[in-house]
Parts: structure tokens; sequence; C-alpha cells
């Protein structure tokens, strides 16, 4: 036997992911809605073979229902995942929505697996933002090593973390730089995402920080240890998918980079590309469709007593956000429900 599961906002980015990467895992599915808004409705998702139709978001009735995969924005979030959490339906939200609710466990599968039990207080289980996930995956089997006591990130973050219509405005940006007359103004960024870097991602708060800034720091403090001081500096490239940081981090005890290159070759959801020679790193382009985050660059900080660089790159719609609501279902049904 196995579990009802609904994707809310299917034919979105995310939630695309989501059906695609329940049926790659093999996922337990017993039957499967994809719900969108009314918009959307009649548009065919793909699930494996089959072809679904999508549902009405707004009148659909959760009950009997196991697990929904929420990925819509925070507005609507607000109004439908209470409704499946009451009428009993797992809400595993991609939102930032609950993310900082004390009574809502923030999960990254490899990392803080344990917080799972904690679901029951609300029935909703939040999945962190694409650039904290990818980070903590790697920052945590360096914690429990050496400890770490501060991070410097700068992330490259590609475009399809803002959706299709910024996926379309770098694509239409670009060709319009070569074809006279079809040039294109900048509408989701605030400014010419082709060809540039644009050192803005989500809104400004009054210390200069920005909110995707200020998520990296709040949300690894939740999954790993409040006691990490972190500062971020988020940056838009002109990237499709795939997201990279540049990770400078300071320890307790020493952790010479040798010891860290084992101890990442080790740890769950890793892959270490790390040769010092021409080529010998990954960039976003080759990490799209994997399920892992890689490292490259590993290399002590001689700046500081204890320090280490790494470079980080993964898939954003795949670890960043759709592969891991659906390890935290799999966690899920594995720990709790114990259905499949
Ligand atoms: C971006 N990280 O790349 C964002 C997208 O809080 O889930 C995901 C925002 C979030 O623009």
């Amino acid at each position: 036997m196995g579990y009802k599961v609904a994707v809310v906002g299917a034919t979105g980015n995310v939630g695309r992911e989501m059906l695609n990467i329940l049926a790659e895992r093999q996922f337990p599915v017993d039957e499967i809605a994809a719900l969108a808004s009314r918009r959307s409705l009649g548009t065919e998702c793909s699930f494996g073979d089959q072809t679904v139709k999508t549902q009405d978001l707004d009148t659909f009735d959760f009950t009997g229902w196991d697990i929904a995969l929420f990925a819509i924005g925070s507005g609507p979030t607000k109004e439908y995942a209470p409704k499946a959490a009451a009428a009993g339906c797992v809400v595993i939200d991609n939102s930032s929505l609950y993310r900082y609710d004390p009574d809502v466990p923030l999960i990254v599968p490899e990392v803080n697996p344990g917080a799972i039990h904690g679901y029951a207080k609300k029935n909703i289980i939040a999945n962190p933002n694409c650039s904290t996930a990818q980070m903590v995956v790697a920052l945590k089997p360096l914690h429990d090593r050496a400890t770490i006591k501060r991070v410097v990130v700068s992330t490259y973050q590609s475009v399809s973390g803002s959706g299709k219509d910024a996926m379309d405005e770098l694509w239409l940006q670009t060709k319009g730089m070569y074809v006279p007359g079809q040039e294109v103004e900048p509408s989701v960024y605030p400014k010419q995402i082709a060809f540039n870097v644009i050192p803005h991602i989500d809104v400004f708060l009054d210390d200069g920080s920005t909110k995707e800034e200020w998520k990296m720091v709040a949300e690894t403090k939740k999954i790993i240890d409040p006691k990490i001081k972190l500062t971020a500096t988020c940056v838009r490239v002109p990237v499709f998918v795939g997201h990279s940081e540049a990770i400078n981090i300071e320890f307790e005890d020493f952790l010479d980079e040798d010891e860290a290159r084992d101890i990442l070759r080790e740890a769950p959801g890793i892959m270490v590309v790390d040769k010092r020679e021409d080529g010998g790193y990954v960039t976003p382009a080759e990490c799209v469709g994997d399920f892992a985050t890689f490292i490259s660059r590993i290399r002590q900080d001689s700046t500081i007593d204890n320090g280490l660089n790494i470079w980080c790159v993964s898939d954003n719609l795949r670890k960043g956000a759709a592969l891991n609501a659906v390890q935290i279902a799999e966690l899920l049904g594995r720990e709790v429900l114990k259905k499949g």
C-alpha cells in the first residue's frame, strides 16, 4: 500500500520537478493529484509515464490524502495549507511562510532528520530556501567535526529561482541583444540580467541586507545550530538553473583541507569533484538534473587560524526545492506514516 499524494502548484518550475522526482525515485504513490490555480486548469502534467490533468486547488478536498507537496507562493499557501493540514493531510511546504514558525520543523533530511517528529503540532513541515539547502548539506558534516564559528557566503543564483517569467526574461533579453528592434527591458528584475549580475535577491531590509540573505542566516541557525554566525551576499547571475556558492568557514578547531575533503566525500547527498587542474571543479551547467550537492575548490584559508574555503553547486529546483521536499516525504513515510 502506498500514499495518496497531491502536488500543489503542479504547473510551476518546482511543482513539475516534484512530479518528476516522485516518479524518478519511485515514491510509493497510490494516487497522484496535480493541483493548480483556475487559470492553469486543463494543463497536462507528466508523472513518469502517465499524463495527469490538473485539478482546481480551490475546490479540492484534501480529506483522505496523505501528503501534499506545496509549491505556490506564501500568499496562497496561507489560504490552502491550513485547509489541507486540518483535513489530515501532511503539508510539505516550499514557501517561506512557515519556515521560522517554532511549531513547524524546517528539514533537510541529510542534516536534521530527527526534526521530523515535530510535524504533528501543525501537520506542516517546511522546506528551506534553495540557497540554504545546498549550503547546510555541506556545512553539517564539517560542523560535526570542527564546530563552525562563522560563515561568509557569496551566492551566484540562477534565474529559475525567480520562476518561469524570469527564465523567459533572460532568454529573450539575451536574444534581443543581437537582434535590433527586439531589445527587452527589465521587468522581472530591476536591472538587465543578460550579460550582467545583480546583487539583489528578494526585498531590502532595514539593515541594508536583503530577505534572501536574512533567510540564509535564520534557516542555517534553525537547521544546524543557532550559535553559527553567518553573513551572506546573494547575487543573481545569468544562469538558467543551478545555484553556486563561495563559502568561507571559520571553525573552533583546526580542520585540515584533506580531512575536510574526506569528510565531505563520505557525507550524504554530497559529491566531491576537486581536482586542482583546469576544469577539475563543478559548474552549474553540469549539475542540472542531478540529485547531489557538488563540492569543489576545497582549500585552507590561511588568513585566519581555522579557516576553509569551498565551492558549492547544486540544482536549485532539485536539492533546493523539489528533491528536498520529496526526501522529506520519504523520511515522513519511513519514520512516521509507515505505509509504503
Ligand atoms: C531565488 N532562493 O533563487 C530564491 C527562490 O524562499 O523559497 C526561493 C525563495 C524561497 O530567488
